[in-house]
């Protein structure tokens, strides 16, 4: 019998924040309705949630919301673990792993905001941010692999990180050829798994 009482998600088709927690629903197999929106518009039903008025936004099974991507995973792995690896100084390294890829996701974000939806772009403020863009993905280059994924499986860093290249691609083509080899294996490695594909940000 399906559960009456589904986690439910608010998220936009095109955000990477929403995608880590779609991916990790997922992968945890936790039954979820989604509510997909256009984040350009008033949404009083997602706003009642999150005052904030930023996607994702998730309601447990007994109501309560929650805002934030890394909050929500946080809450997932306390509720039903399998997000972090259980050895606490593997956790430590993987969860900074993912929270500069979650970063990059914010520096694109940002960047796309400023170029193409400000009617006055700041051309410094852009270039900042692109050079954020650029210094991360070479410092990321340098992590050892295993943050990313073992034994053939992501780890949720490296689900950040393909969610983010991902993002990059789509939003900041021109940071395509900056992507370095070693992170686009991530990028691969998820593109295998149908999920991701599900899940691809698209207009
Ligand atoms: N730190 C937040 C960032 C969420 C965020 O910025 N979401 C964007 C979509 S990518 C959004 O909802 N934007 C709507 C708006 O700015 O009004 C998280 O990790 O969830």
């Amino acid at each position: 019998m399906a559960n009456p009482n589904p986690y439910r998600l608010f998220l936009s088709p095109r955000s990477p924040f929403a995608r880590r927690v779609r991916l990790a629903l997922r992968r945890l197999g936790l039954p979820v309705l989604e509510h997909p929106l256009n984040v350009l518009e008033s949404n009083p039903d997602l706003e009642a949630s999150n005052p904030l008025g930023l996607v994702p936004a998730l309601i447990l099974p007994d109501g309560r919301a929650l805002s934030d991507s890394s909050a929500i995973l946080e809450t997932l792995h306390d509720l039903h673990g399998g997000i972090w690896p259980e050895r606490p100084t593997d956790r430590i390294e993987v969860r900074q792993a993912s929270t500069l890829a979650t970063g990059l996701m914010q520096a694109a974000v940002s960047y796309f905001q400023e170029t193409r939806m400000h009617e006055v772009p700041s051309p410094a403020w852009a270039q900042d941010h692109l050079m954020t863009v650029y210094r991360t993905l070479r410092y990321l280059a340098e992590l050892r692999s295993d943050l990313w994924s073992r034994s053939g499986e992501l780890t949720q860093a490296g689900w950040d990180l393909s969610c983010a290249l991902e993002y990059l691609e789509f939003r900041m083509p021109e940071c395509r050829d900056a992507i370095p080899p070693s992170l686009k294996a991530s990028l691969e490695l998820a593109r295998m798994i149908p999920a991701f594909g599900e899940t691809a940000p698209r207009i």
